[in-house]
């Protein structure tokens, strides 16, 4: 068996997870580049208050490493973050991390992948996986006056835990899963808390009890209870798929549920104004247990004038000022940037800004043409909406290692898609598309440059099929 080189840049969840697989294979010169001082990645960047997974937790971990203890069936942010941190420290992912290293350059060589970090070090790769996240890009809102504000202000994944929000008037804007968690855990905590609404969301209103000790002992001491209930969780998610992909009685089914806990809002007029003119699900399903409630605070007061601007003391809308002593800035993430702002630089000195000139584009979420030996994991449409990333980053990660077996085994020396199957791939994802719930007119992070949804517009079961083995006849060969 040949020994490859594998670098793996990032060591958030996806990473861990294929460092976790490459190591179990034994596969060992393996080494992730984090540019970090911690694991964890989007775990490890946001910590605001409320912080809380919205997939259940039994789904929300990896197949090869169980956990029978969450607390939860949303478990907190912390929680997870020390799941990710267990995970890499027990399969000696861990040990391979080199932390506060940023990779700048994925050079192809003729022979092998030369990736330049910012400490000016430069070492040789078989394979590059680039895991470099979705949700990574903080995206600061381009308001006039931002930066003229007096007080402390920051984005949701960049909190500043020095600040004692206690006894202050906070200014919170966006609305989406992050805003809703942040307000969910502070409203009554603060002195005044000021919802900046730009678009209403639809909220499902779930609960989210404590496990109790003897689940979590059952779970425990009867290992395959812990697998049955994972696929259960599993199961239960996926029987919502139908509802993103297809009209018909499911995405009925969601759009009546989804009304009616609006009215659980009392005031007609705060009713109205929380009432988003979108389908259900047409941007990301925010799954709260307690937002409608918390919005009904009285220290909550929700804004839906649009933002004019800000001053050193307030946020200015209609001419109206609105004084906070703090501004969080709840406003997403850039989920475009996969891989960069890394330069990646293939044979021939294609790069990867040029060949994603129209838009990123990969042949099924995975790879892109023109880059041999290159993979992503939760590349471009993958199948994010309202699924376990933990589930899809195991698929890719396992495309990834099987790939890297048959590498071991002298099957080939380099292996890139082609561009006729990835663009023959596009043109069934594009036919997809238009049945989805994300096409039905909404703005969101899943739309692309183009306007088009950049998600999977099939089943998550679909993703884990297309990816069950390579195949050849959709890939240049070079043989080893
Ligand atoms: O970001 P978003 P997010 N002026 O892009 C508003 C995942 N996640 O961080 O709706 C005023 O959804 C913007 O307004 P509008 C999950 O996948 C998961 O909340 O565009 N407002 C919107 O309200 C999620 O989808 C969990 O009109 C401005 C908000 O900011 C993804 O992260 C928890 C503005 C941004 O909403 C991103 O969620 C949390 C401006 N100039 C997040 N610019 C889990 O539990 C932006 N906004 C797994």
């Amino acid at each position: 068996m040949r020994e490859p080189r594998i670098a793996i840049i990032g060591a958030g969840m996806s990473g861990i997870c294929l460092g976790a697989l490459l190591l179990r294979a034994g596969i060992r010169d393996v080494v992730l580049l984090e540019k970090n001082q911690d694991l964890g990645g989007t775990w490890r960047d946001n910590s605001y208050p409320g912080i809380a997974c919205d997939v259940p937790s039994r789904f929300y971990q990896f197949t090869f490493a169980l956990n029978p203890d969450w607390t939860h069936r949303y478990s907190p942010g912390a929680e997870i973050h020390a799941y990710f941190e267990k995970v890499a420290r027990d399969t000696g992912v861990a040990d391979r991390v080199r932390f506060g290293t940023t990779v700048v350059e994925t050079r192809w060589t003729g022979a092998a992948w030369s990736v330049t970090t910012d400490d000016g070090v430069s070492a040789e790769y078989d394979f590059v996986v680039s895991a470099t996240g979705i949700l990574h890009h903080p995206r600061y809102p381009n308001i006039e006056g931002l930066d003229s504000f007096a007080g402390p202000a920051f984005h949701s994944a960049r909190w500043d835990h020095s600040v004692d929000l206690s006894d202050k008037r906070v200014g919170l804007i966006g609305t989406g899963s992050t805003g809703v968690q942040i307000l969910s855990a502070l409203a009554g905590n603060v002195d005044r808390l000021l919802l900046f609404q730009r678009t209403p969301h639809w909220v499902m209103q779930l609960a989210n009890p404590e496990f109790r000790p003897i689940t979590r002992r059952l779970h425990r001491r009867f290992p395959a209870y812990d697998r049955f209930s994972y696929h259960a969780a599993r199961k239960q998610i996926e029987s919502l798929s139908p509802a993103l992909l297809h009209p018909g009685k499911t995405r009925r089914f969601l759009t009546w549920l989804c009304r009616r806990q609006l009215n659980k809002i009392v005031d007609p007029e705060l009713r109205a104004k929380l009432t988003p003119d979108s389908q259900p699900m047409c941007r990301r399903l925010i799954i709260s247990p307690g937002y409608y409630d918390a919005i009904q605070d009285p220290t909550v007061e929700l804004v839906t004038d649009r933002i004019e601007r800000i001053t050193p003391t307030g946020v200015v809308t209609d001419g109206v000022e609105h004084p906070v002593d703090v501004l969080v800035l709840a406003t997403g993430f850039d989920a475009h940037a996969y891989v960069r702002p890394m330069r990646l630089v293939g044979p021939g000195g294609l790069t990867l800004e040029h060949a994603w000139a129209d838009g990123p584009r990969a042949y099924r979420t995975v790879a892109v043409p023109g880059f041999p030996n290159f993979f992503m994991l939760m590349g471009p449409n993958s199948p994010v909406g309202n699924y376990a990333l933990t589930a899809i980053a195991e698929t890719q990660a396992n495309y990834v290692l099987d790939w890297v077996q048959r590498w071991r085994r002298g099957e080939f020396t380099t292996a890139e898609p082609t561009a006729e199957a990835t663009d023959r791939y596009y043109r069934e994802v594009d036919a997809a598309l238009p049945d989805t719930v994300w096409a039905t007119g909404c703005d969101s992070w899943y739309l692309g440059q183009n306007g088009k949804p950049e998600l999977f517009p099939w089943a998550p079961e679909q993703h884990k099929v297309m990816l069950a083995q390579p195949r050849d006849d959709e890939f240049h060969i070079v043989a080893g």
